[in-house]
């Protein structure tokens, strides 16, 4: 394994788990346990309904078509993808059991006990697209399987609380939904207990929102118009809205396209769009065999046949390349990466310290355990996380309370500026000023708190507001 990269959090959490492990043996082993999360990447899970295009999108990310979209057995049960060579798979068990699992062309295509007894299935493959996270693709939720629901719900919510060994432990939620998100779906988040910066809202299938192909409005610029209003409208509960046609990034993130896929779709150009569909659904083997018509659907959907013929004429590498820019995958990388992985890293670090606390509560050594934990959230490198640690607190309390926004503010925004709520080029002064004006205000909250969260969050906010102020 490479070193990762320096990373102070890291860094931080790491010199309080070696602080553990000199308490004694015992205390060893729970530091080792405790460090084998700290050295794991974050892990991402993507939720949302029945054929919302999870699976699709997972295959994209990854690069390779190796999540179920098909209506095999696998499709019902979590799997998490890992980065790791040799690839491979194992399914782990109720019990926390693992056991390995046969893949064909990187495919599982047949698990070897019945899917109620499996947790998840555990994958491993060699790519860098996954290095930074872990993804997790779920069974669809509130849809005709009620058994796949609960599947989900046992892996992702009852998992973190009771069965640890067969819990995935995400990190971050990519929530997919396909028009406005129903009241179960949005119920469903909620109790995944992510908070909204680890939360990003996919509007997914974009290609094909609003009346689709063939209507008057660009699908995608409708759907990426209908994005920017939901996620004003879900601010309280997602980072940000996405619009993503996945089946078009799958297809070019893949390598599926061929030379002939290309040539074919040319010779669809000059066709009216509406009579280029009704040829989709006949016989007819003009001007090319239906079998690769239905391909071409397949590969690209109505929206990328219609509108990629043009392009087609330039041959597959541009095809591919427009496919790419059409289908909004570059722009969700980069916020995977930056920002919702960011987070996620973050709510690993909160987690951790939040196992060290467990650990004071069961202990014998209990004093101890605390002093360390005292020195971890003491740790300048670690403020964001003991940040983050109270805004959870407050989302859970209290999220209507302007401390619970101002928390969020200081997570989410970088620079000292962006924490305050400041433009970007604000002086040295403006900066000392607003954050005085802050202080102030938390102390005059401070005498008529709500909840003993919110108390606790005053303390720190007041330690950040007087850290920004010098
Ligand atoms: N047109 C179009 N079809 C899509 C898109 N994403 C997924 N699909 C199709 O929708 C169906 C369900 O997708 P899948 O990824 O299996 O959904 P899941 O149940 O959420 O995992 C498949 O036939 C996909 O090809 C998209 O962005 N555009
Ligand atoms: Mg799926």
């Amino acid at each position: 394994m490479t070193a990762p990269p320096f990373d102070p959090v890291r860094a931080g959490l790491d010199r309080g788990l070696h602080a553990l492990a000199a308490l004694g043996p015992d205390l060893a082993a729970h530091a080792n346990r405790i460090g084998a999360i700290l050295w794991s990447p974050p892990r991402i899970v993507v939720v949302g309904r029945l054929k919302a295009g999870k699976s699709t999108l997972v295959n994209a990310l990854i690069g390779a078509p190796v999540a179920e979209t098909a209506a095999l057995e696998a499709t019902s049960v979590v799997a998490v993808y890992q980065d790791g060579a040799p690839a491979r798979a194992e399914m782990v068990l109720l019990d926390g059991n693992r056991r390995p699992v046969e893949t064909v062309r990187g495919q599982v295509t047949a698990l070897p006990v019945p899917p109620e007894d499996v947790a998840y299935l555990h994958r491993w493959l060699p790519s860098a697209a996954i290095r930074d996270y872990t993804l997790v693709d779920t069974p669809g939720l509130a849809t005709l399987t009620t058994e796949n629901e609960a599947r989900t719900h046992r892996v992702l919510i009852d998992g973190f609380e009771q069965t640890r060994t067969a819990s995935v432990d995400a990190d971050a939620a990519v929530f997919l939904f396909d028009s406005t998100p129903r009241a179960d779906e949005m119920a469903f988040l909620a109790q995944l207990g992510f908070t909204p910066l680890t939360t990003l809202g996919v509007l997914s299938r974009a290609d094909g929102f609003g009346e689709g192909a063939l209507g008057v409005r660009n699908p995608l610029e409708h759907a990426a118009e209908h994005a920017a209003t939901l996620a004003a409208q879900l601010r309280g509960t997602v980072m940000t809205v996405m619009p993503i046609a996945g089946l078009l990034a799958e297809t070019s993130h893949t390598g599926s396209l061929t030379e002939n896929d290309a040539r074919a779709l040319a010779a669809l150009s000059g066709i009216g769009a509406f009579d280029l569909l009704d040829l989709l659904d006949s016989d007819d083997p003009a001007p090319v065999p239906s079998e690769v018509r239905g391909r071409l659907v397949d590969l690209l959907g109505e929206y990328g046949m219609i509108h990629g013929r043009t392009v087609a004429a330039s041959g597959a590498a541009a095809l591919n390349e427009w496919l790419v820019a059409q289908s909004g995958v570059p722009a969700l990388r980069s916020v995977l990466t930056h920002h919702l992985g960011a987070f996620a890293g973050v709510r690993r670090a909160r987690r951790i310290i939040g196992e060290l606390d467990q650990l004071a509560y069961t202990h014998p050594a209990r004093d101890q355990i605390r002093a360390v934990t005292d020195q971890v959230r003491s740790d300048p490198a670690l403020h964001t996380v003991v940040l983050f640690e109270h805004l959870e607190a407050m989302l859970a309390a209290d999220p209507a309370s302007p401390v619970t926004e101002e928390l969020r503010q200081l997570v989410e925004q970088p620079t000292a500026t962006g924490k305050l709520g400041l433009p970007p080029d604000a002086t040295a002064d403006q900066v000392r000023v607003q954050a005085q004006q802050k202080l102030a205000w938390a102390h005059t909250q401070a005498l008529s708190t709500m909840t003993a969260a919110e108390d606790a969050a005053l303390v720190v906010l007041i330690r950040t507001y007087g850290l920004l102020a010098r």
